[in-house]
């Protein structure tokens, strides 16, 4: 199949998914077409054959804000016109599904078929606000085929937006040949000494994720084990973070790494993820945690519980039960039997469900089905 791949260029979920879905579909024979306003983080373009077009977003001094969703539209126009692409699969509904659905009339003597993934915020927060809502209803119900990311999302999209087009659940996905446990002891010494534990959190520190709670979650549970947290990841509070550590935690107890690109050694090294978000629509970075054989402790919120297995991999603690989920990761912690048997059985997890090849397989039945009703 010819494929077009439209999504954020950033270290965020929607991003990564669809750019690893682009790498895989591409592996498998089908030619690939990623367009986006900048070289998404995790596209390794000279490893693959996939084509990538950047999204030119021209400024003028009377705009205010930059009309990108028309830059984007006339983007994916051209790649239809050029290269005869049997679909645009969009992930994240604004302003990706709009602005395929404008290059889809444009390009209307193509049967170019244009398949939208929903991945979370596009829905939980940015799709429900007033400013936005009509017109992700329209787009969402104007896409040939809807995917969402968890039950919970699609459930939520069709609760919230009384979408009429039925949406399948495909989940996230993890590469488990790069999310894999390893034994790398000179990076463990790096960070921590033998007796202190690890425990690892990667966001966006938007405030959903809740960073500066983390900390200070981490300043409670080194009062009962000795432990250092790795922060990886940058976004708005990550001052204010910087600020809490040096108020709760001993300086050198915490680690701001900032954006990693081998995301997989640190997790590997990890005792522990700890992942404190108010909402999650399924929580990929729990999933490659989990990939890397360590157990992770969440709330119970959102798609959380399709991603993590409460008492197998990991814990979810009831929402904003603080006090519970200091207990439930200093049992962790202190317990080097259970985490590696919870470590294991959350390897297996992953690669029993959410193996890129198996859910890559679910994309192409998914497509192949949506074609099939041009
Ligand atoms: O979590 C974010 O703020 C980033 C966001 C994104 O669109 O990149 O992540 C969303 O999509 C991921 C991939 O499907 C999911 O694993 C995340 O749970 C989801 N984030 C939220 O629902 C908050």
């Amino acid at each position: 199949m010819k494929i077009g791949i439209v999504c954020y260029p950033t270290f965020g979920g929607s991003g990564v998914i669809a750019t690893e879905l682009g790498t895989s579909l591409s592996r498998r024979g089908h030619e690939v077409h990623i367009i986006c306003y900048n070289q998404p983080a995790r596209l390794y373009i000279h490893d693959t054959d996939i084509t990538f077009h950047l999204v030119n977003v021209v400024s003028y001094p009377l705009f205010e804000f930059p009309p990108y969703t028309l830059a984007l539209a006339s983007k994916i126009y051209e790649v239809i016109e050029q290269h005869a692409l049997d679909l645009v699969h969009v992930h994240y509904a604004i302003p990706h599904s709009t602005a395929a659905y404008l290059a889809q009339m444009m390009a209307s003597h193509h049967p170019t078929r244009i398949i939208t993934t929903l991945h979370g915020t596009d829905i939980i927060l940015v799709g429900l606000d007033p400013s936005y809502r009509r017109v992700t209803k329209f787009s969402i119900e104007q896409s040939n085929g809807v995917t969402a990311v968890s039950h919970y999302l699609a459930d939520l999209t069709r609760a919230e937006f009384q979408v009429q087009i039925p949406i399948r659940v495909i989940p996230n996905f993890v590469d488990l040949a790069t999310f894999r446990p390893q034994h790398n002891p000179l990076l463990r010494a790096k960070y921590a000494k033998p007796h202190e534990r690890i425990i690892v959190h990667i966001s966006n520190f938007r405030p959903l994720k809740r960073v500066p709670l983390l900390i200070q979650l981490f300043a409670r549970i080194l009062e009962q084990v000795p432990a250092r947290l790795l922060l990886i990841g940058n976004g708005p509070d990550y001052p204010a973070c910087v600020d809490l550590v040096r108020r709760y935690a001993p300086h050198n107890q915490v680690f701001f790494l900032d954006f990693v690109h081998d995301v997989a050694s640190i997790l590997s090294i990890a005792d522990l993820f700890l992942f404190p978000s108010e909402i999650e629509s399924f929580g990929l970075a729990a999933l490659e945690a989990l990939s890397c054989g360590v157990p992770v402790v969440a709330f119970r919120v959102g798609g959380l519980p399709e991603a993590i297995v409460h008492g197998e991999t990991g814990y979810l603690v009831e929402p904003d039960d603080v006090e519970g989920m200091i207990k439930a990761a200093v049992e962790l912690l202190q317990d080097a039997d259970r985490r590696q048997a919870m470590g294991e059985r959350g390897r297996r997890w992953v690669e029993e469900h959410f193996n890129i090849v198996d859910v890559t397989r679910q994309y192409e039945e998914f497509y192949r089905h949506v074609l099939s009703q041009a």
